[in-house]
């Protein structure tokens, strides 16, 4: 089932999601729905707060070497913690909680995440670049925050300006 993803400016998106522990049949149909919803609104990372449920779990599907978006390669990650965080990389963000609105954002280039699968098992999991980033920001998620608190002070001016408008234009 395709569910409604919450934008700027919802307070929802502002809190803390708890730790998951039932790994039940619930957990599976969230994820799933996560899954198709993210697939629908063509992103590449999705985190529960982002369907209203303020739970530590998210997904992430980076495409191939052949720029395919391949389920084979979807990531379910549940109550993560970051082992090691290592260098600095810039990335262009999107977030669909922030519809059209892109903008560069510094984060670690190379994280050590642990973090628990639909079952419950444990893993370790080295990732670099985009898969960093994109854990990073799906993380940031699930402690109430969106990426447009980690730009610049004059890059967030301008979101505000472009936000308002689009609000303005919105109601015409
Ligand atoms: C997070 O974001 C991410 O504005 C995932 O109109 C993105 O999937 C981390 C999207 C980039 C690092 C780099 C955004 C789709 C998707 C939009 C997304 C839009 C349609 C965002
Ligand atoms: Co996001």
């Amino acid at each position: 089932m395709i569910l409604n993803v919450l934008t700027y400016p919802n307070k929802k998106l502002y809190q803390r999601s708890i730790e998951v522990v039932k790994f039940d049949a619930a957990l599976g149909e969230l994820l799933d729905d996560m899954y198709e919803t993210m697939i629908a609104k063509n992103g590449i990372g999705l985190a529960a707060i982002q369907v209203g449920r303020p739970v530590r779990a998210l997904i992430i599907n980076l495409a191939n070497e052949e720029k395919i978006q391949d389920k084979k390669d979807l990531i379910e990650i549940i109550n993560p913690q970051i082992l090691k965080k290592e260098g600095e990389v810039v990335f262009q963000e999107g977030c669909l909680s922030v519809p059209g609105f892109y903008e560069d954002v510094t984060r670690a280039e190379f994280i050590t995440v642990q973090f628990q699968d639909r079952a419950g098992n444990t893993h370790e999991m080295d990732a670099s670049e985009l898969l960093a980033v994109c854990i990073q920001h799906e993380m940031d998620h699930l402690d109430g925050h969106l990426f447009i608190e980690r730009i610049g002070y004059n890059k967030r001016k301008k979101f505000d300006k472009e936000f308002k408008k689009s609000l303005k234009e919105k109601s015409k």
